[in-house]
């Protein structure tokens, strides 16, 4: 049996720390801490509470601990795009501004006036988000250039949680690619942007590969957990972690579901074409340079800010039943138009697209939440349409993965609409794609072959077929 190590995944609505360990060739998982997360107001700005987040990864770590395990390592994946910047003396000069914020609003065509748009595509590879962190850097320029110039140290949020472990200030390539500062091709920051952009280059650290062993605790955290253990980088953006669980990438196209779906493939190189820009597909960067070609689609987040407008009166799964009931009504939202980013009613902003669209206009949460899973399964077969065009080639299958892949009606769904098989599972898979890179770091797996295996035999896939096909 191998040692225990500690997966650290935190997404938009939770985090979760979770001990894997191999045994006879499989993995098990051991969920040992579950918490909310949540975007907060501060300083006017939509904002993660850090520090909170921080207090919960010690708290998972103490809980371990009094199960009388003490793991070998540790790796930490968050979302995404966010950052931090330090000071000389290693203080905060920023809040963790979310992604959701608006300050990002109008930026991009900002930095186009600065870096054509085409250049910036052929050389980062990277989709176009007004969230990117290249337009939150120029946003941030623009209302406090003097705090841009101070800055000593640019830290993605896991690169934050991984120093406030080890004092180790490090970035991490997967998640730096999703800045738009990368250059594709070199992997590393891209200093002509910067310098164009007039982002002051020398806060960026060295980009480190997923499975570099960073460190080891501090002394001082040594001392409160009564242990140390090796702190590893995974893919730490978690999309990447994820992307390592799809047990077969073949022939197949992955969604990663969750607050978001991320629908794409595995990819040995970038693909930086003019349809892949026009499609708005992105190239970020993944273990072993493999690079996810992928889009973002609004995802579960629409009907997450659905429940949290009807007051948390109804669960997820009542949700789904409530849509099930309403077999008749059909409606269809862009779910990839920016205004249901972070409107300020979800339920609203539905309606008022459905009104404006001269749609039947959902008035139940019934028909709300079958608006959203239809305009979802829309939205997927939308981007899996681009795909084949853009490769030129037919994927049989279609790989659910993560906490989405739950939605038993969704997945049907999808398999209808697509005429594809639809394979169900992992849903622990960035935790998972996690724990492997960290084995993979200590020597206990090989390949990230070695690790699919592992996973196919290790986690249970539900397969759905399109029901409306006869043999
Ligand atoms: C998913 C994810 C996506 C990223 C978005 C924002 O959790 O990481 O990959 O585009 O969040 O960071």
């Amino acid at each position: 049996m191998s040692n225990y190590s500690l997966a650290v995944d935190i997404g938009a609505s939770s985090g979760r720390l979770i001990l894997g360990h191999l045994a006879n060739g499989k993995l098990n998982l051991d969920e040992i801490h579950r918490f909310e997360n949540k975007i907060v107001k501060k300083n006017e700005h939509f904002c993660w509470d850090i520090e909170a987040l921080f207090q919960e990864i010690k708290t998972g770590i103490k809980k371990c601990n009094e199960l009388g395990i003490k793991p070998d390592s540790i790796g930490i994946d968050t979302w995404a795009v966010d950052y931090v910047l330090l000071d000389e003396h290693d203080n905060l000069l920023t809040d963790a501004v979310a992604y959701r914020d608006p300050r990002t609003d109008g930026m991009m065509e900002e930095v186009f006036k600065i870096i054509p748009k085409e250049k910036l595509y052929f050389e980062t590879g990277i989709q176009f988000q007004k969230f990117n962190t290249i337009y939150q850097l120029y946003a941030l320029k623009q209302t406090s250039p003097e705090v841009l110039q101070k800055a000593k140290s640019f830290l993605m949020i896991p690169e934050y949680f991984n120093f406030l472990l080890t004092g180790k200030k490090a970035n991490e390539y997967t998640n730096a690619t999703s800045t738009q500062l990368v250059n594709a091709f070199t992997k590393k920051w891209d200093h002509e942007l910067l310098d164009k952009l007039g982002i002051n280059k020398e806060m960026f650290h060295e980009i480190l590969p997923p499975k570099t062993v960073l460190g080891t605790l501090s002394k001082e955290l040594v001392e409160e957990f009564g242990f140390d253990m090796k702190v590893v980088l995974p893919a730490t953006h978690d999309t990447g972690s994820a992307v390592i669980s799809v047990p077969e990438v073949e022939d197949s196209i992955y969604i990663s579901s969750g607050t978001w779906s991320l629908i794409g493939v595995e990819n040995r190189f970038p693909i930086c074409v003019p349809q892949a820009l026009k499609y708005n597909f992105t190239n970020e960067g993944g273990i072993d340079y493999r690079y996810r070609f992928l889009k973002n689609i609004m995802g579960l987040w629409m009907i997450q800010e659905v429940k949290r407008n009807y007051h948390d009166q109804y669960s997820f799964a009542e949700l789904v039943k409530l849509a099930e009931n309403e077999q008749q009504f059909q409606s269809i939202v862009n779910v990839d138009d920016d205004r249901f980013l972070k409107p300020d009613n979800m339920v609203d902003e539905i309606q008022k697209y459905c009104q404006e669209t001269k749609q039947p206009i959902p008035q139940t949460p019934g028909q709300i939440a079958k608006c959203v899973y239809d305009s979802l399964a829309e939205s997927y077969k939308r981007a899996i349409n681009e795909i084949e065009e853009i490769f030129e080639k037919n994927f049989p299958r279609i790989n659910v993965i993560g906490g989405g892949c739950q939605n038993e009606m969704l997945n049907q769904m999808i398999a209808n609409v697509t005429n594809k098989e639809v394979c169900a599972g992992p849903i622990e898979a960035t935790a998972i794609g996690n724990i492997v890179a960290q084995y993979m770091a200590l020597g206990e797996i090989h390949t990230i072959q070695e690790a699919r295996t592992t996973i196919k035999d290790s986690f249970e896939v539900k397969i759905y077929k399109n029901q409306y096909v006869r043999g």
